[in-house]
């Protein structure tokens, strides 16, 4: 049984992580283009620096949740028929287990050098501006994707959802592109497709199910209910 499930923010909020567009959320009070675009960063990088280097601090406490436990289990009996797509750019689906893990919009424990496009992992504050440890310049910017930027991972994200029979969306409010419509894409290839949410989002209408209630309860049912249903092969 092929397995795609998307998660957004919704899926750390109990791990302590602040989700984008709830209230109480990160960007409650700031625009979003203020620090998640890179004209942002241009204009101010002291800024932008600041508020990634504290999220990274922040989640460096953060623990898993029994939703990433669920969903690592799950990984342990599907093996590779499971990828997780994550939008977040925090550490917690690996904490708890998973391996198939593809970041769309990155990850916070990466930098990436705009001077020679290298990777690598973040060896402190960027705010120090530590050099790039291939090319020694010292313009580090978190590896994370911004508005107007190409996410990563998109061609194998688009070949496990024309060949997935199951895609869940977990905690993610449909409102960023091209995530919002991987939902349409699964569908039309024939997978039954599960929105698993504290509450409607932009995009429920899509799903062929629709289960609420916090993360850290629906996504251990669902995934139960998943594997009860799969049997032995
Ligand atoms: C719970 C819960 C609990 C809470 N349990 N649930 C098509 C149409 C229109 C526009 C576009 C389009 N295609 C592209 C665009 C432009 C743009 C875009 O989408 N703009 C929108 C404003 C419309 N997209 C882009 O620019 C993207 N790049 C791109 O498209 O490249 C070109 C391209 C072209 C064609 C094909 C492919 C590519 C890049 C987008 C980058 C987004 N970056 C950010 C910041 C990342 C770094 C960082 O973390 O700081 O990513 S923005 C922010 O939003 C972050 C998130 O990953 C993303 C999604 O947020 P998410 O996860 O959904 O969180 P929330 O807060 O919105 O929702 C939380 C949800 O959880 C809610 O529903 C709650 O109910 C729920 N919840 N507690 C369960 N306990």
């Amino acid at each position: 049984m092929r397995v795609v499930v998307l998660t957004g923010a919704g899926i750390s909020a109990e791990s302590g992580v602040p989700t984008f567009r709830d209230a109480g959320g990160l960007w409650e009070g700031h625009r979003v283009e203020d620090v998640a675009t890179p004209e942002a960063f241009e204009r101010d990088p002291d800024t932008v620096q600041r508020f990634y280097d504290a999220r990274r601090h922040a989640v460096a406490l953060a623990e898993p949740n029994p939703a990433h436990e669920a969903l690592a289990r799950l990984e342990r009996e599907l093996g590779d028929e499971l990828l997780v797509v994550t939008q977040n750019i925090d550490p917690l689906h690996e904490r708890a287990g998973s391996s198939r893990v593809l970041h769309l919009h990155g990850e916070l424990a990466l930098a990436r050098c705009p001077a020679c496009a290298g990777r690598s992992p973040v060896p402190g504050d960027l705010i120090e501006r530590p050099p790039c440890p291939a090319c020694g310049e010292r313009m580090l910017r978190p590896d994370v994707v911004w508005f107007g930027e190409m996410p990563y991972g998109l061609d194998e994200i688009e070949a496990a959802l024309a060949a997935c029979e199951v895609f869940a969306a977990i905690g993610t409010s449909g409102a960023v592109h091209p995530a919002a419509g991987f939902v349409s894409t699964a569908r039309a290839r024939g997978a039954r497709t599960v929105e698993l949410n504290l509450a409607s989002s932009e995009i429920t209408g899509l799903f062929d199910e629709v289960r609420h209630g916090p993360a850290s309860t629906v996504v251990p049912a669902w995934c139960a209910e998943l594997l009860a249903g799969h049997g032995p092969s």
